[in-house]
């Protein structure tokens, strides 16, 4: 099964890749059509379809019976199966607004699941070029060289990423603004930094640039691929509450250290969802 899995993981980096070239041709050529889906704060362009189209294609002409979860295609009507079967989990681009405004921070993500367990996670910047790589029991690598979260304990000493994504009810405006007020104000932390991609945030906290990272509202296909690739670099991914990491709650925690995830927890304002399956 390892020798498969490895087959599968290196089929899906050549894709990724592949992709990696549509987007970065996209993003520096003329202004290409945005649409908005469940409201003004939510984009969706062409290329994130034709990336997501181009995967979902070579995956699964090369895998039969493997299945997909993918933004666009949830989007235009397909039902989330999280089944035992090997799935593969896909935002074609994480951080579509910073690709509509032309902020370099971006990522494709491509996540496998096997039996409802994540075991690898791609998320590559094409702009950048920073492909990051993360495999159970592998460890994590950014362009080939492993990279390790930060061993940070304490939240006076942290940079953290509280995101903001495109959901605006009070309730999310409520936590966003009490989170934000004890973290930087309270905590006194050493900053705050949001970069609009979960995958990106995810990034920061896999190779220790960023201590820790809290975020609701996001969708599985925002971090699965992330969530392996800080667990291999030594981080922790659980729920916001501090409960086990569910990749279909609708929300995620990801730290350098055990330590400052508690930490963190506590002195959140937590925003409760339905899981998506
Ligand atoms: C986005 C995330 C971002 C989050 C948004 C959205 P998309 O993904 O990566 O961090 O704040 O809510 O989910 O839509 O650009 O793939």
């Amino acid at each position: 099964i390892h020798e498969e899995e490895q087959v599968f993981v290196d089929y899906a980096i050549e894709l990724v890749k592949k992709a990696g070239t549509l987007v970065r041709t996209a993003f520096e050529s003329a202004e290409s059509k945005v649409e908005t889906k469940l409201s003004n704060t939510d984009l969706v362009t062409e290329t994130d379809q034709a990336v997501e189209k181009l995967l979902i294609q070579g995956l699964s002409e090369r895998f039969k019976g493997h299945r997909f979860i993918g933004e666009e295609s949830v989007a235009t009507g397909a039902k989330i199966e999280w089944t035992d079967a090997p799935t593969w989990i896909i935002d074609p681009i994480d951080g579509t607004t910073n690709f509509v405004h032309r902020i370099p921070m971006i990522a494709i993500c491509v996540g496998l699941a096997i039996k409802k367990q994540l075991r690898a996670g791609i998320v590559y910047n094409p702009i950048t070029n920073e492909l990051y790589l993360g495999q159970v029991g592998k460890g994590a690598f950014k362009n080939g060289f492993p990279i390790r979260a930060s061993k940070n304990k304490s939240i006076a000493e942290s940079v953290l990423i509280l995101q903001l994504g495109s959901i605006r009810s009070p309730v999310m405006q409520n936590s966003f603004v009490e989170s934000y007020k004890t973290a930087m104000f309270d905590k006194q932390c050493h900053g705050h930094r949001s970069f609009g991609s979960a995958a990106i945030n995810m990034m920061m906290v896999a190779q220790g640039s960023c201590d820790g990272y809290v975020e609701y509202g996001i969708h599985a296909w925002d971090v699965a691929a992330p969530a392996v690739i800080v667990l291999e670099a030594g981080g922790i991914v659980t729920d916001p509450t501090g409960a086990p990491f569910d990749v279909m709650s609708r929300k995620v925690l990801a730290a350098g250290t055990s330590e400052l995830g508690k930490d963190l927890s506590a002195c959140l304002t937590h925003v409760d969802f339905e899981p998506e399956a």
